[in-house]
């Protein structure tokens, strides 16, 4: 039997290069090997204020994009989160196992609080949905960026307790699947920050339907340092991003590009990365124009994806009932 796959994208705001090198190609790659489930989460967007006109848009547009990359409905199961009930309801049923304090500790929670003024109580409890998510699918692998493994953690532990507490195994184990390459792509205006899509001053992220006037706008603009050496080195942090987007788009080995750029300066960098960048996207560009034209079958694809998945997290989700003695 394959393992199976899950893993999850917020229809919020403009995806980009981060989103796209750290989670969807991992999943567009390995659906081979694996059975797959990857889920819109419309839910996780509504914990912060969302416009509706906006939601529904971002949704297709996503949808569309996930397709564009390479996710094929014969080999994936793509679905709207709020298109199949059970994971609202599997989230209740965890908040109230998760302990307070393990959710308190939740750096995303910290640092997204920080920003708003007056913030749901949706928004603490959203690792608690990711764990919903996970759990309702006996989910083996969770391919994610870094910045959740925290969360992963975090599911793995309320999964552990959930079981201890009641004796048996009612709940898998997930794993997370970080990429060795690129798993933290660093904004370019910033590159001491995670390059996010909720970040929206103007020089921040790539984005994948970025045209490539657009593209070399944002590259010639990324911050560098004043040294010369273009090297992999942590701490010279834009220098440092720019090489590891080059390494995720090219798959060269961290030596090779070294000695491709030696004598070379960041101007040539630049300029080589920018290639790399607007050929790698060309292809999912494409499709999404010829598929974005077509808004009905975007549609039915997502129904049809949460149609295949229903079933199952309906069983997870009674054997949890009758385990705890609902209903
Ligand atoms: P937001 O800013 O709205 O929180 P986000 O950019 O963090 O959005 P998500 O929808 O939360 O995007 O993440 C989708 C996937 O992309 C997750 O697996 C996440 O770990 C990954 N990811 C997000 N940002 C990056 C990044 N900068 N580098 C690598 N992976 C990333
Ligand atoms: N919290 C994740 C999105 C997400 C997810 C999931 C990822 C929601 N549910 C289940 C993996 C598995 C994020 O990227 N911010």
């Amino acid at each position: 039997m394959k393992k199976r796959v899950l893993s999850g994208i917020q229809p919020t705001g403009n995806i980009h290069i981060g989103n796209y090198i750290g989670a969807i190609r991992q999943w567009v790659d390995s659906q081979d090997k694996y059975d797959n489930i990857f889920c819109i989460v419309d839910l996780h967007a509504i914990t912060v204020p969302i416009e509706p006109k906006q939601l529904k848009h971002t949704i297709r547009q996503l949808a569309t994009l996930l397709f564009a990359a390479g996710i094929t409905p014969e080999k994936s199961a793509l679905f709207v989160q709020s298109h199949v009930s059970e994971h609202a309801e599997m989230a209740w049923i965890i908040t109230c196992m998760t302990p307070w304090g393990w959710l308190h500790r939740m750096t995303q929670f910290k640092e997204k609080s920080s920003n708003a003024e007056n913030f749901s109580v949706g928004l603490f409890a959203y690792p608690a949905l990711m764990a919903a998510d996970i759990l309702l699918y006996d989910s083996d692998l969770v391919p994610v960026g870094e910045d959740q493994k925290q969360h992963l953690e975090l599911t793995r532990d309320i999964a552990q307790r959930i079981n201890a507490l009641y004796g048996k195994d009612i709940l898998k184990i997930p794993q997370a699947v970080i990429p060795e390459v690129g798993s933290r792509i660093m904004g370019l205006d910033d590159p001491t920050k995670k390059m996010s899509k909720s970040e929206d001053t103007a020089n921040h992220a790539i984005h994948l339907l970025d045209t490539p006037d657009v593209i070399r706008r944002k590259i010639k603009r990324a911050t560098t340092d004043s040294f010369r050496e273009i090297r992999f080195n942590e701490e010279r942090h834009g220098v440092n991003n720019l090489l590891t987007i080059y390494e995720a788009f090219t798959k060269m080995s961290r030596p090779d590009i070294e000695s491709h750029f030696a004598g070379k300066g960041y101007g040539d960098l630049k300029k080589e990365l920018t290639e790399v960048v607007i050929e790698g996207l060309r292809p999912l560009q494409t499709r999404y124009h010829e598929l974005a034209s077509d808004k009905k079958h975007v549609d039915l694809l997502l129904a049809e994806g949460a149609d295949k998945v229903r079933a199952t997290a309906n069983r997870t989700l009674r054997r949890v009932h009758k385990t705890i003695g609902l209903g």
